[in-house]
């Protein structure tokens, strides 16, 4: 690194200087905390991100949001060439530098660092950074913190991508990488139209066959504005927005949202008696997860939710039959056997993963966090990840989409009503609606809807799939949840020791028990989380398993 090089870095980062007794871990989703303090982690994050582009020789996207947190938190995740999550290799450097107590330890990691993966700051390739934010009115400042980071590397450039999506931010750094332009208006438009051609392959053409009005709450944050954009160049659906953060008493994530409604089970605000037997959909704070649900009566605020294991077992059940329509016994097409792969996390409810296996497919768990399921679900021909909280997409291997093509062009001349030249079509289409980069919200929504119009299905005969396990999940604050290590896809605690004996002799007492603890990776808490066979023992489960976290890492437990 030459001096011009090493100046520019002292001098912009001693604007910066770490919050005095914080540690900043790149948790589940990239760092997350209270705005107030993100400054020269999000600076630093910039520095990363730079490199990560000059190592790569490709362009990285950089997303500054906390999803789902409160409005007052905020974050940042950075896109890797592909549009997935940083990989996690690089992860221990970006704890560390986000954790340099100054600028000289800053500069000595950041030449240590270089130096081990051969990048050279001599300013002749011209990295760029995809930037986007959220609609977090500390995004705006902590965006400029980021472009300083990234200006600190000499010939590196922010390209400033405004208030997006998070999945949209990462669909573009996909795009760009593979020479596409990659615009807001493209993805609004590869959207669009691979609906509309999903829909047109529906039994009855472009006619409905269940009622096609979708009620979207969003989360009063970026999905709203995005949706309704989104809305213009659709037709065949028609979506009602609520919670869409226009209004001032609108607060992000607040008693609305995703994350508020898969977790607490309660009508989020902006819906009630009204909206009884209608299908509703909840977006997270940055567009990133899905949930559905059902207002099922006037008389209680409870919903039944079809959450993320619902929306995962919807699209295994429609790829999985388009496969059989293409795999008529005797044809050529036996001679390719496509991999069809699932993969859940250990919030996955216990009734999904029965229902998934009885349908025949091979089910995986990871440990929570998309960055685990995307990498797990990238060995299957088709590889469907979700989480329980709505975040998921399904991944098409080249090696499948190519086969596809053939069998396209194959069938070109096939009679249009071909139920094969049909189910490739739609099939490809999928693999242009779905995010193949990250979890959206958006494009899991226009699959789920073309879905239901395909099979003629209410949200109801959605929900019958199979009938969930009752469940609770409770956050429990400790002193320190860096204490907690767990093992077997998070489903084992490790250390402390003696709490999982505790947690197994608890769990064992109800029928159809399971439960887990694990430290939140987005969060200062330790997320509990108990099925059983009734409301109550998942509620009694849970409050034991909640205490016994309390006993062993409480903050009165000293
Ligand atoms: C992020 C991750 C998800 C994860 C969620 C909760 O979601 O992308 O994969 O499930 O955090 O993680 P934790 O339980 O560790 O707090 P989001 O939507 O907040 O970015």
């Amino acid at each position: 690194m030459d001096d011009k090089q090493k100046s520019l870095l002292l001098k912009a980062s001693s604007q910066f200087p770490i919050p005095p007794g914080v540690k900043f871990s790149y948790g589940t989703a990239g760092f997350r905390a209270d705005a107030l303090i993100l400054e020269s982690t999000v600076f630093r994050a910039g520095i990363l991100a730079a490199m990560r582009s000059m190592k790569t020789r490709s362009m990285i996207g950089m997303m500054i949001t906390a999803s789902h947190n409160k409005i007052s938190d905020n974050g940042v995740k950075i896109a890797d060439p592909s549009g997935g999550m940083l990989t996690q290799q690089w992860e221990p450097f970006a704890d560390a530098l986000a954790n340099a107590p100054d600028s000289d330890s800053l500069l000595r990691l950041i030449t240590d660092f270089s130096k081990k993966e051969n990048i050279v700051f001599d300013g002749t390739f011209r990295a760029e950074i995809l930037l986007g934010r959220d609609t977090r009115p500390s995004g705006e400042s902590l965006l400029e913190a980021a472009k300083q980071g990234i200006h600190s590397i000499v010939g590196s450039v922010g390209i400033d991508m405004g208030v997006v999506t998070t999945p949209q931010l990462h669909w573009m750094v996909r795009a760009r990488n593979k020479g596409m332009k990659g615009s807001e208006l493209d993805y609004f438009e590869q959207l669009s139209s691979s609906f509309r051609c999903i829909m047109d392959l529906n039994p009855g053409g472009s006619v409905n066959s269940v009622d096609n009005k979708l009620i979207v709450d969003g989360s009063n944050g970026v999905g709203g504005e995005k949706i309704e954009s989104l809305t213009k160049m659709l037709d065949g659906l028609n979506i009602e927005l609520r919670n869409s953060g226009a209004g001032v008493m609108d607060i992000l994530n607040e008693g609305v949202g995703a994350d508020f409604v898969q977790k607490e089970k309660v009508v989020p605000d902006g819906f009630g008696s009204n909206d009884v037997g209608k299908r509703c959909a909840s977006l997270d704070g940055d567009a990133d997860r899905l949930v559905y649900f059902i207002v099922p009566s006037a008389d209680t605020n409870k919903i039944d939710i079809v959450d993320g294991d619902k929306i995962l077992s919807l699209f295994a059940l429609f790829v999985k039959e388009q496969l059989s329509i293409m795999n008529i016994k005797g044809s050529e097409y036996n001679s390719y056997q496509p991999c069809l792969g699932v993969v859940q996390t250990a919030y996955a409810n216990g009734a999904s993963t029965h229902y998934l296996k009885e349908l025949g497919l091979a089910v995986t768990l990871t440990p929570t966090g998309v960055k685990h399921l995307h990498r797990k679900s990238e060995d299957y021909d088709i590889g469907i990840y979700f989480e329980a909280n709505g975040h998921g997409t399904i991944l098409f291997s080249e090696k499948f989409l190519s086969w596809l093509e053939d069998k396209r062009e194959e069938l070109a001349s096939a009679p249009e009503d071909s139920q094969q030249k049909k189910a490739v079509l739609r099939l490809l289409a999928v693999s242009n609606l779905i995010n193949q980069a990250v979890g959206d919200a958006l494009s899991g929504l226009l699959l789920v809807e073309a879905i239901l119009q395909y099979k003629g299905w209410s949200i109801h005969d959605w929900n019958a799939l199979y009938q969930d396990l009752p469940s609770r999940q409770l956050k429990v604050i400790v002193k320190d949840r860096t204490a907690i290590i767990t093992t077997n896809a998070e489903t084992e605690v490790l250390s402390p020791m003696g709490i999982q004996e505790a947690i197994n002799a608890e769990t064992a007492k109800y029928l159809q028990g399971r439960s887990f603890m694990r430290p939140s990776g987005t969060e200062d808490v330790v997320r509990v989380y108990a099925e059983a066979s009734t409301q109550d023992a998942a509620d009694s489960l849970a409050n034991s398993v909640a205490k016994l976290v309390d006993k062993y890492l409480g903050i009165s437990n000293s």
